[in-house]
């Protein structure tokens, strides 16, 4: 097993989804390596918010940005260096609302990126306030009489938005999720995966996943109707069970590659040249 520790103090409060979440990291990483992957390609793009930590407990190369410009940070170094394999960390409040737009183009786009949504559905370190997917009547900080707002589907969204790789995890089911992560990296192309993570200080909500959540094996991947029933079987607010498992895949031409294969084609001999007057 390589040792994936850091000197760093774990912040996150006793109980929180997050460990499950970095457990299952570690693993799949330790997977994605015993079958070949350098460690030194593997790079953690991390966001802001209490799930961005992770970026401190693993000894990875690892670049943290902010409010869903992780995205946009990962697909420019998955452009500068192909090789790479990008796992993007970040919470529901800077995929959803903060960086909502850069989500969406980065599935359009099918970018080779592996996003990976820590959903405790509110605002963690900012203690509390409601998010694009927190429940209808959800009482915090920035909502005390309730949220007003219906929440969206944010596996919907992506489907929509064309992702060719969406699943749902659960930070208590963490060999599930291991595998969903390797899994993901292992997909040529965009992959987002929700992760249900309770945060047992603002919105503990263990008691109500560990009922509702189950595992389903969808032998239709690459059929929109059936990924749309799987999807809609939960409505973020209450109603529903909550099926985990890879619920859509479709493979086809990824970002990267379609960017760059004229430019290595037509352009390598400028680029070189390019580089020798620069250096
Ligand atoms: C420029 C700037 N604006 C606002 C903030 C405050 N802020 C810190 S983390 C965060 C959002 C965290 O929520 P989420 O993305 O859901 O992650 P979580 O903490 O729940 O894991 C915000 C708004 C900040 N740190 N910097
Ligand atoms: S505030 Fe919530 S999400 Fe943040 S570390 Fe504590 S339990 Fe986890």
């Amino acid at each position: 097993m390589e040792n994936l520790e850091t000197k760093c103090i774990n912040t996150w409060c006793p109980g929180c989804g997050n460990f499950g979440i970095l457990q299952a990291v570690k693993l799949a990483v330790n997977e994605l390596i015993s079958k070949g992957t350098p460690k030194e390609n593997i790079v953690i793009v991390s966001d802001i918010g209490c799930n961005s930590k992770i970026a401190d407990y693993l000894n990875l190369n690892s670049f943290y940005s902010l409010h869903g410009r992780s995205i946009v940070t990962a697909m420019g170094i998955k452009l500068a260096n192909p090789e790479l394999k990008i796992l993007v960390f970040l919470g529901d409040g800077a995929a959803l609302d903060e960086g909502i737009s850069h989500l969406i183009h980065a599935a359009k786009r099918n970018s080779d990126i592996n996003v990976i949504m820590h959903n405790n559905r509110l605002f963690a370190l900012t203690t509390g306030q409601f998010t694009a997917v927190s429940p209808k009547g959800l009482k915090g900080k920035s909502t005390p009489e309730g949220s007003i707002e219906e929440p969206i589907n944010p596996l919907e969204l992506m489907l929509a938005a064309n992702s060719s790789f969406i699943a749902r995890g659960y930070s208590a089911k963490i060999e599930h999720l291991k595998d969903l992560i390797v899994k993901a990296v292992n997909h040529k192309g965009f992959s987002f995966i929700e992760v249900m993570q309770p945060c047992v200080t603002f919105f503990n909500n263990i008691q109500f996943y560990n009922e509702k959540v189950y595992e389903t094996v969808n032998e239709e991947l690459d059929s929109r109707e059936k990924a749309l029933t799987l999807i809609k079987e939960w409505n973020y607010n209450g109603e529903g069970k909550i099926p985990l498992g890879i619920l859509f895949k479709k493979d086809r031409a990824c970002f990267e590659e379609e960017a760059t294969k004229h430019l290595v084609k037509d352009k390598k001999p400028e680029i070189e040249k390019c580089l020798q007057t620069h250096l």
